[in-house]
C-alpha cells in the first residue's frame, strides 16, 4: 500500500489542509472513497480543528513541543457487504519548523535533543511514495522572496525536494507535488499569472525552474471565508472544506483504475460505481441481521423495549412463566444483532460480543458498549447511523 506524505514549513497550511481533508472524507466521496483515523489523536485532532475553524478561528500555530502525527488509511468502500478496499496510507508528521531547520538547512551536528526527530522526519519523507510540499501563497505573494523568513522557507522547501527526489541508493523516486495552499485569498492573482505554474514562476523563480516538472496545485480548505472583527480573513461558520477535492484527486491519480471494481449484485444487476453504499437494514429485518451500525440512542431504545415487553408479557400473561420464557427465547437473537451492531459502531468486530457472555462482568460490557461514541463518518461496517 502505497504512502502519502504531507510537508510543509512552519505557517504553510498544513494542520488547516489535514483537518480540512479528514472533515471532507469522514464521509465517502461519490466514488466511495473515505479517510479512516488510524488513532484517536488524529480523529480528535481534526474534530478540535474544524470545531475551533467554525467559530471562525484559524487553528493556533502547532507548538514547538508538539510532535502530532496524523495518520489515515484512504479507503474505498465496495458495498454488497464486504470490508472497503485499503487504498493507501495518508500522513503527515507536524514537525516544528526548527526540526525542518536542522534536518534540511542548519550545518554542523543536530543537537541530541533533537536527533530522533531528525531521522523520523528524513525517514517520512525518504519512505513517501507520494509526497505534497505545501507553501503558503500568502508567504510568497505578500512577504515576497526577499524576506528572510520566507527565504529561509523556501530554502528548507528546496532541501525537502532534492533530498526526496534525488533517486540514490536505487530508491523510487517519489511521485510529488507543490501545493500553494490558502489559494480562495490569492484567486485573483492565480489568474492573472495563469494558474498555480506562473505564481511559482513569477514569485519564487528558483523553485519554479528547478520543479516545474512536478504537479503544481493551488487550494484552500475553506469554501466561505468572513472579515472578523479585525478585518481578518476567516473561515465562515458553514464552511465546507469542498475545495480539498482537488487535492484528494491528485492522491488518487491512477488509482481507480487499480481498486478492484466491486462485484455484480445479487441477481445480476450490476453497479456502475461503488458509490451506492448498502440502505442500513430496515424494517423487522433489522432486529436479526448483524449487519450495519447502531448509535448509542438505538441501542439503548431496544434495551428498553426488550425489558419493557418482558414486563408487559409477565403482566398481561398473569405470571404464565412458559410465555415468558418463550418472549426472553425471541429476544435472544435481536439483542445480540443490537450488540453487534453496536459495536460495528465504534469499528469494532461484532466478535466481541462474547465478552458479555463472561459473568460477573458481562453486564459491565454490555453497559459499556453502549456508552462507546461512534465513529464520525463511515467506517468499515458501513455509514454513521
Ligand atoms: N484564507 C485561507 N487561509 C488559510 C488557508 N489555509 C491556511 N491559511 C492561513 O495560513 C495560516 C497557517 O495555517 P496552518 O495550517 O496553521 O499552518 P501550519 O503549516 O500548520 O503551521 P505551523 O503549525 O506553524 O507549522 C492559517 O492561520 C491561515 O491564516 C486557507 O485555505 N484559506
Ligand atoms: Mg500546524
Amino acid at each position: 500500500m502505497k504512502k502519502v506524505a504531507i510537508v510543509g514549513v512552519e505557517g504553510s497550511g498544513k494542520t488547516v489542509m489535514l483537518a480540512g481533508l479528514g472533515e471532507l472524507y469522514a464521509r465517502a466521496d461519490e466514488r466511495g472513497y473515505f479517510l479512516a483515523p488510524k488513532n484517536f489523536q488524529t480523529a480528535s485532532y481534526v474534530s478540535g480543528k474544524i470545531s475551533r475553524m467554525r467559530r471562525g478561528k484559524w487553528p493556533m500555530a502547532t507548538p514547538e513541543d508538539v510532535l502530532q502525527g496524523l495518520d489515515w488509511t484512504l479507503r474505498q468502500r465496495r458495498g454488497d457487504g464486504q470490508r472497503p478496499a485499503d487504498v493507501c496510507e495518508v500522513s503527515c508528521l507536524d514537525f516544528a519548523g526548527e526540526v525542518y531547520r536542522c534536518a534540511f538547512v542548519r550545518q554542523g551536528a543536530v543537537p541530541t535533543s533533537l536527533e530522533d526527530e531528525v531521522d523520523s522526519l528524513k525517514n517520512y519523507v525518504r519512505n513517501a511514495d507520494d509526497l505534497i510540499v505545501l507553501i503558503n501563497l500568502r508567504d510568497i505573494i505578500v512577504r515576497g522572496e526577499y524576506d528572510s523568513r520566507v527565504q529561509e522557507a523556501m530554502w528548507i522547501t528546496n532541501a525537502i525536494l532534492s533530498y526526496a527526489l534525488d533517486g540514490q541508493d536505487g530508491r523510487r523516486v517519489p511521485r510529488a507535488a507543490i501545493v500553494l495552499s490558502q489559494a480562495d485569498s490569492y484567486a485573483d492573482t492565480i489568474r492573472s499569472c495563469g494558474g498555480a505554474k506562473g505564481v511559482l514562476a513569477r514569485y519564487l523563480p528558483h523553485v519554479a525552474n528547478n520543479y516545474d516538472w512536478l504537479d503544481i496545485l493551488a487550494v484552500s480548505a475553506v469554501d466561505k471565508t468572513v472579515l472578523d472583527d479585525n478585518g481578518n480573513m476567516v473561515p465562515a461558520p458553514d464552511f465546507q472544506p469542498t475545495p480539498l477535492r482537488a487535492i484528494m484527486d491528485w492522491i488518487r491519480y491512477g488509482l481507480d483504475a487499480t481498486v478492484p471494481p466491486p462485484p455484480p449484485r445479487r441477481g445480476g444487476q450490476s453497479r456502475s460505481s461503488v458509490t451506492q453504499p448498502d440502505p442500513p437494514p430496515s424494517g423487522l429485518w433489522q432486529y436479526f441481521t448483524f449487519r450495519g451500525r447502531k448509535n448509542r440512542a438505538q441501542y439503548w431504545r431496544f434495551i428498553c423495549f426488550a425489558f419493557v415487553t418482558v414486563f408487559c408479557v409477565a403482566l398481561f400473561s398473569g405470571g404464565n412463566e412458559a410465555l415468558i420464557v418463550l418472549w426472553g427465547l425471541a429476544l435472544v437473537w435481536p439483542s445480540i444483532s443490537n450488540a453487534v451492531r453496536r459495536l460495528h459502531d465504534f469499528n469494532r468486530s461484532g466478535w466481541w460480543w462474547w465478552l458479555c457472555c463472561i459473568q460477573p462482568i458481562g453486564w459491565l460490557v454490555a453497559i459499556i458498549i453502549g456508552l462507546i461514541g461512534g465513529t464520525r463518518g463511515d467506517n468499515d461496517y458501513g455509514p454513521e447511523p
